[in-house]
């Protein structure tokens, strides 16, 4: 066991954490029955060698791919939208090539992936906000974890050129423009499913998913907002705060020994996780506390140790930490006039070995600052833990 004194508190003011807003992506889930996505969000995209959805807004430059109109960003849903350029095809004078310009095989061009939580499965109905000037640029196909259901394929626009328009109408052999309410997925179970999109008529123009549960609902104008999650702040820790690196955290109240151990005993100040010395009593001040703990065999190894105490603004306790009776750590509290701050006191390389006792010793003082009682009011030695991490 090597015998180092580190006298220095190491006093680190609490640092504002501000580590909330480590969410990536949007997150979309099923909020009462409802879906709503804005298509520009897809997560993925894939196989789009040959047609890609392209985003467009406001602030899009323009581009020379093969296109028969302008953009139509103005009264888009989030001021965004997804069109799958080039369009070689805007109308039927110009030719038709299958698996380029048109593919009637769901999920084989142009795929896009929005996966979504749902709680509630069962039958959606799906409907897209789309913009069509021709009448080769009006047909999508929808999907679902990779599958393509027929009651998903061929989602047509037919009503509402010129406009930004919702439509759940699946195009059929005795209806190219399909019956209204007639496009749906169905989601299996709870949990994350992925909705899907891919090309069939190049030059579509997508700007808003919805998916309802209401087989009669049907959506006006942008309708509603995107049903995104709204994760609550996950738990901050406040008791070692400064600690980022430990193999084991002894805890003075939970780990320590404190019957018979020392002149004067401690008792568990539990509101703050500490031991503490009853300094009511004048009998128990200026005197050493003392607890124990019994290396156990497996913890034998090198260590720095780490000893957080709570300063006080009522004193400055000393503290001891010894092994075997031999002491390794003196160390005074700084003055503070946050009371309960914690402070750290750090051994380099302390050896520890089957069998060692660890103890802790600390005594309650007075510095004079503050009345009470005719008196002064005591500091009670307050420390929260030792804490080991162990050196490879
Ligand atoms: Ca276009
Ligand atoms: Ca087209
Ligand atoms: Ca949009």
């Amino acid at each position: 066991m090597k015998l180092k004194l580190f006298h220095l508190p190491l006093i680190i003011a609490s640092i504002a954490a501000t580590t909330t807003n480590i969410y990536a992506e949007q997150v979309y889930h099923e909020d009462a029955g409802f879906v709503v996505i804005e298509a520009e969000n897809f997560s993925t995209q894939h196989l789009d060698d040959k047609r890609r959805w392209l985003v467009f807004s406001k602030n899009t430059p323009a581009h020379n791919f093969a296109d028969a109109d302008q953009a139509h960003y103005h009264d888009a849903s989030n001021g965004s939208y997804i069109e799958i350029l080039p369009d070689t095809r805007s109308n039927h004078h110009e030719a038709l090539v299958r698996n380029e310009n048109f593919t009637n095989d769901a999920g084989t061009m142009a795929v896009l992936s929005y996966p979504v939580y749902f709680e509630t499965p069962g039958r959606y109905y799906a409907w897209a906000r789309a913009y069509s000037t021709g009448s080769e640029d009006n047909g999508v196909h929808l999907g679902i974890n990779g599958q393509w259901p027929e009651s998903a394929k061929r989602l047509q626009l037919c009503e509402g050129k010129h406009a930004w328009t919702w439509s759940s109408a699946q195009r059929i052999e005795t209806n190219h423009c399909g019956t209204p309410n007639t496009i749906y997925v169905d989601i299996p179970h709870k949990g994350v499913h992925t909705i899907m999109i891919s090309m069939r008529e190049d030059g579509f123009e997508l700007d808003k998913l919805l998916l309802t549960k209401d087989k009669d609902y049907i959506p006006v104008g942008k309708d509603k907002s995107e049903t995104l999650s709204s994760p609550k702040p996950l738990q901050e820790k406040t008791q070692l705060l400064e600690i980022t690196d430990y193999t084991r955290v002894l805890y003075a109240i939970d780990d320590f020994k404190i019957e018979n151990t020392g002149e004067i005993p401690y008792y568990q100040h539990k509101a703050e996780n500490a031991l503490a010395i009853n300094a009511v009593k004048t009998a128990y001040r200026n005197k050493f506390a003392r607890a124990e703990y019994i290396v156990q065999a497996k913890e034998a190894g090198s260590y720095i140790l780490n000893l957080v105490t709570l300063a006080e603004i009522d004193g400055e306790s000393t503290y001891l930490v010894s092994i075997n009776d031999k002491v390794i750590g003196e160390f005074t509290n700084p003055e503070t006039s946050n009371d309960y701050q914690e402070i750290y006191f750090s051994m380099q390389r302390v050896e520890l070995t089957s069998g060692d006792i660890i103890s802790v010793s600390s005594k309650a003082v007075t510095n004079g600052k503050v009345p009470e009682n005719g008196g002064t009011a005591y500091a009670r030695g307050r420390w929260r833990a030792l804490v080991l991490s162990r050196i490879n």
